[in-house]
């Protein structure tokens, strides 16, 4: 898989570099290529973005030095992720299809976000574009929330991940999601004890006994 991103803060990508996404680069598994959207800009001084048209607060990313920095790396297989808060909710199941994509691009907007014609454009010319969000919530820019997803999805590709059977054990659960609470050693720890039934080795009941756990967390949570 090869990735880039474009934003005007190449340097939130550093942790790319790191521990398991640094080991699938070495590996050849993975090629991740970070570009500073202000080196596409030609005024003097270097503006990303404008005020916005029919007026109100914050600026907005201009089209034209998107367009430059996106055309060079757009292919055929490309999908193209457009961070914004108002995109379609990201969840397992979207990491599971964007981690069949060849080639995803993250654009990272910043400020009130990206000319929307953008988006409209590159669409139009019938390449895969997605506009993402990662929450109800208002991030400073794109960038974290591409981080966010750089993770969900790169630990899902073949390789990536120490151990597969970790994977195998989440699609089993439903949505992808262990949500049973978890105990190690030692047996008793603070005067708390670990539930008798995991010391049982009987592992239907545990197995049970887990799901009926998860369960009422959900539940809960609702
Ligand atoms: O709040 C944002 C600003 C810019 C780009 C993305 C976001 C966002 O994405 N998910 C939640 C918020």
């Amino acid at each position: 898989m090869r990735i880039d991103a474009v934003t005007i803060f190449p340097e939130y990508f550093a942790p790319l570099e790191l521990s398991l996404l640094g080991k699938a680069k070495e590996r050849g598994i993975l090629t991740i290529g970070v570009h500073d959207l202000r080196s596409f800009t030609t005024d003097n001084h270097h503006s990303v973005d404008d005020t916005p048209y029919g007026g109100g607060a914050g600026m907005v990313m201009k089209p034209e030095i998107w367009g430059q920095a996106l055309d060079p790396l757009m292919t055929p297989q490309t999908d193209l992720i457009i961070l914004t808060p108002a995109g379609e909710r990201f969840n397992q199941r979207m990491a599971e299809k964007f981690a069949n994509s060849q080639h995803l691009i993250f654009a990272c907007g910043r400020y009130e976000g990206i000319d929307a014609r953008v988006g409209q454009y590159y669409a139009s010319q019938n390449f895969r574009v997605h506009e993402v969000s990662i929450g109800d919530f208002v991030l400073g820019g794109g960038e974290v929330a591409s981080l966010v997803m750089i993770e969900a999805i790169t630990r899902l590709l073949p390789g990536v991940l120490g151990n597969p059977e970790s994977l195998v054990e989440e699609s089993h659960a439903q949505d992808g999601f262990l949500e049973y609470p978890s105990y190690t050693k030692p047996h008793t720890w603070r005067g708390i004890e670990v539930p008798e039934i995991l010391l049982s080795g009987n592992h239907a009941a545990i197995a049970a006994w887990r799901s009926a756990q998860s369960l009422k967390r959900a539940t809960e949570r609702l």
